[in-house]
C-alpha cells in the first residue's frame, strides 16, 4: 500500500476508474444512498478533474434507455446509478430491454447503510433505510444480468469495475448489476490501480475450416438461399461483408424486427422485412444472429432445407421455451464469420444464376401494393412517406410503433448502416429516451424518433424531454397516434377473430385517446409542440419541426392517423 497516498472514497475511486476506462456518461437518479456520490462528483468537479459527465434523469427509463441507445452506437457501456430497490424497479421494461438488446451497461445501486450504531461514515440516519433494507435487492433484476454483485469493501471497487466491464462488453453484451451499502461507498480507498488491459473482454471467433466450406459449398448449391436477420448490424463491418457476399453469390436477405440496419433496403437483393417471407420457398435457410426467425404456427422450411443458425448467442439460454431446427448451430462471431465466407467466395464473379432470377422475383413481391388514398385522414404508410422526405446522410431513425414495426422499415429501405435503431425488446417506452443517448453518441446527427402514441407515454415524456431540453440533446419525434394501443386490439383479433370484443368494438385500447401529447414536451422540456391531422398540412408540419430541431430545441408532432377503436373509456 502507497502509505502517502491520499485516500479517496470508494464511490471517487470508482469515477475516477470510470473516466479512465473511457465510460463517457453517468445516468443517474439519485437518492439517500448516494451522499458519497454527490460528494465525490463536487470534489472533482472542484479539483477539474476527469469524471464520467453526469446526466440527472427524473425517470431511470431515461437513464437506463438512454445508456442503452449510446451503446448501440458506440459498444460502450455506461454508467446508470439508481437509487436502491425502488430506483431498480423504477428501470422497469429498460432491463428487459438492454438484456434482449444485448447491449452492455453497468447499472449500480445504493444499499440501504447496514450499521446503525453512528460510528461510520453514511451510518442509518434516516427512517427509510429500515423499510428500504431489502434483504435480496438484487432478486429484482438478477434475470436478465450477466452479473450481479455487492460491492463489500471499498477496496474491491477496482477489480469489482473491472470485472463489470469485462462482463459487460463480452460477447453477447449486456447488463451488470453492482450494489453497494452507503458506508462502503462512503469508505476510504486508494485510487484504483487495475488497468484494462489486463481484462480484456473474451471475444467469439468464426467457424472451424471445414465448416466454413461446408456452409459456403452449401450456399453455392442452393437455388433459393435465404439470410434471415435482426442484429448482425450492431458490427457495421459485417453489413459490408453480407453486401460483398450476396453481390458475388447471390443470396437474399431479410430483415425480421431488425435491431440495426443489417442490410442495405435499397439493395436488389433485400427480400423486405416481413417475418415468415419465403421461409417455406428457400431451399437454404441461413439464420444470423436472429431471434425469431419465422413463426412456427405460421409457416415452417420444406422438410428437404438446408438450415444452418450462426449466433453470438444462438441457444438463446436467457428465453424460456425456444426451438428453431437447424442442422448446424454455431456459437460464433456474425463479423468473423462473414469473413471467412467473403474470403471463399472471392473468385466468384456476380453474375446472374438461378440465385439471382428467384431473388429478383422474391424481391418484386416485397414491393408494397399501392393503395389509394381514401377520405381525408392520414394513412400510416403517407406518414412514413413523408417522414421518408426528410431523411439525409446525418438523419438516424429509432422506432418504436408496434402495428407499424413492418411498415416503417419497409416504407423508408434506408441504406446507410447505423441510420436506424430498435430496442430489440418489448419494454415500451424506449425510443424517445433512447434517442438522448443515441444524440449524445453522434452530436452531428439528426434523430427522429417514429413512436406510437402508447410508446410515447410509456416512455415517460415529461422525463425524456426534460433530459433533452437540459443536456441539449434535441431530436424530432413523429407520434403515429392512431387514437390508443392498436397492438392488443390486434392481438385479441388474432385469437377472437369474431368474438364479442370485435362486435362492440370494445378492446379497452383508447388509453390517451384526445391527450394533447406534444404540450406534455413542451411543458417539460421546452419542445416545440406540433399537431396536425389534415393531409395538406403533414409535410410542411413536418418540416417546420425538423427545423425547430436544427435550431437547437426538441419537437414533437402529434399526427393523427387512423383510429383504431371509438370506444369511449372512463
Ligand atoms: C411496458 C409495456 N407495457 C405494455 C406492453 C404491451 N403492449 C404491446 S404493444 C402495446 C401498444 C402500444 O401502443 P402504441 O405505441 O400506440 O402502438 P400501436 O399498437 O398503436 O401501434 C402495448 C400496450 C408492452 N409491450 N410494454
Ligand atoms: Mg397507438
Amino acid at each position: 500500500m502507497d502509505r502517502d497516498q491520499e485516500l479517496r472514497s470508494a464511490a471517487y475511486a470508482l469515477l475516477a476508474f470510470s473516466a479512465r476506462a473511457g465510460i463517457e456518461f453517468i445516468f443517474t437518479n439519485l437518492g439517500s444512498d448516494h451522499p458519497a456520490f454527490i460528494e465525490a462528483f463536487a470534489e472533482m468537479q472542484k479539483r477539474g478533474e476527469t469524471a464520467p459527465r453526469i446526466v440527472v434523469c427524473p425517470h431511470e427509463m431515461t437513464a437506463l434507455s438512454a445508456a442503452h441507445g449510446y451503446a448501440m452506437v458506440t459498444r460502450r457501456p455506461q454508467l446508470v446509478l439508481v437509487h436502491v430497490d425502488v430506483g431498480t424497479q423504477n428501470l422497469g421494461g429498460s432491463v428487459h430491454n438492454a438484456a434482449r438488446g444485448r447491449v452492455p451497461a453497468i447499472v449500480i445501486a445504493g444499499l440501504s447503510p447496514v450499521t446503525d450504531g453512528g460510528d461510520r461514515v453514511g451510518t442509518r440516519n434516516e427512517f427509510i433505510h429500515y423499510i428500504q433494507d431489502m434483504p435480496r435487492q438484487h432478486d429484482i433484476v438478477s434475470p436478465y444480468m450477466k452479473w450481479c454483485y455487492e460491492l463489500r469493501a471499498p477496496e474491491s471497487v477496482g477489480p469489482v469495475m473491472a470485472r463489470a466491464i469485462q462482463i459487460s462488453t463480452a460477447p453477447p453484451e449486456g447488463p451488470v448489476y453492482i450494489t453497494g451499502a452507503r458506508e462502503v461507498w462512503d469508505g476510504k480507498t486508494q485510487d484504483v490501480s487495475e488497468s484494462l488491459r489486463e481484462w480484456p473482454a473474451s471475444r467469439l471467433g468464426g467457424l472451424a475450416p471445414g465448416e466454413v466450406s461446408e456452409l459456403y459449398q452449401a450456399l453455392i448449391a442452393a437455388k433459393r438461399p435465404l439470410v434471415i436477420t435482426s442484429y448482425l448490424g450492431r458490427q457495421p463491418r459485417a453489413v459490408d461483408l453480407l453486401v460483398e457476399i450476396s453481390d458475388r453469390i447471390g443470396v437474399g436477405v431479410c430483415e425480421v424486427s431488425p435491431g440495426y440496419l443489417n442490410f442495405p433496403g435499397g439493395h436488389a437483393h433485400h427480400l423486405g422485412y416481413r417475418r415468415n417471407s419465403f421461409v417455406d420457398e428457400a431451399d437454404l435457410i441461413l439464420m444470423l444472429d436472429v431471434d425469431v426467425p419465422w413463426i412456427y404456427s405460421k409457416v415452417q422450411p420444406r422438410s428437404d432445407t438446408r438450415l444452418f443458425h450462426i449466433d453470438i448467442d444462438p441457444l438463446k439460454t436467457g428465453l424460456g421455451y425456444w426451438h428453431f431446427p437447424a442442422q448446424r448451430v454455431h456459437q460464433a462471431d456474425t463479423l468473423a464469420t462473414l469473413e471467412q465466407l467473403a474470403a471463399m467466395t472471392e473468385n466468384n464473379p456476380p453474375g446472374r444464376s438461378s440465385r439471382t432470377d428467384w431473388i429478383a422475383a422474391a424481391r418484386q413481391r416485397t414491393q408494397p401494393v399501392a393503395r389509394v388514398r381514401e377520405g381525408t385522414v392520414i394513412t400510416p404508410e403517407e406518414l412514413t412517406e413523408a417522414v421518408g422526405e426528410l431523411i439525409n446522410d446525418r438523419t438516424v431513425v429509432v422506432f418504436e410503433a408496434p402495428t407499424c414495426t413492418e411498415l416503417i422499415p419497409t416504407a423508408l429501405r434506408l441504406n446507410r448502416t447505423g441510420s436506424y435503431f430498435n430496442s430489440g425488446g418489448a419494454g415500451l417506452g424506449w425510443g424517445i429516451n433512447a434517442c438522448i443517448g443515441i444524440k449524445f453518441a453522434k452530436p452531428d446527427s439528426e434523430v427522429i424518433a417514429l413512436v406510437g402514441d402508447g410508446c410515447f407515454m410509456f416512455g415517460v415524456p415529461s422525463s425524456a424531454y426534460w433530459v433533452a431540453n437540459a443536456y441539449r440533446t434535441p431530436f424530432l419525434t413523429i407520434v403515429y397516434n392512431n387514437g390508443g394501443w392498436n397492438a392488443p386490439k390486434h392481438s385479441t383479433l388474432g385469437v377472437h377473430p369474431d368474438g364479442s370484443a370485435r362486435q362492440n368494438d370494445s378492446f379497452w385500447v383508447t388509453v390517451g385517446a384526445g391527450a394533447r401529447f406534444a404540450d406534455i414536451a413542451a411543458a417539460a422540456g421546452n419542445a416545440e409542440p406540433f399537431r396536425v391531422s389534415v393531409r395538406e398540412e403533414l409535410k410542411e408540419t413536418l418540416r417546420r419541426a425538423l427545423q425547430v430541431v436544427r435550431d437547437g430545441r426538441s419537437a414533437v408532432v402529434d399526427v393523427a392517423i387512423q383510429r383504431i377503436s371509438s370506444q369511449v373509456l372512463g
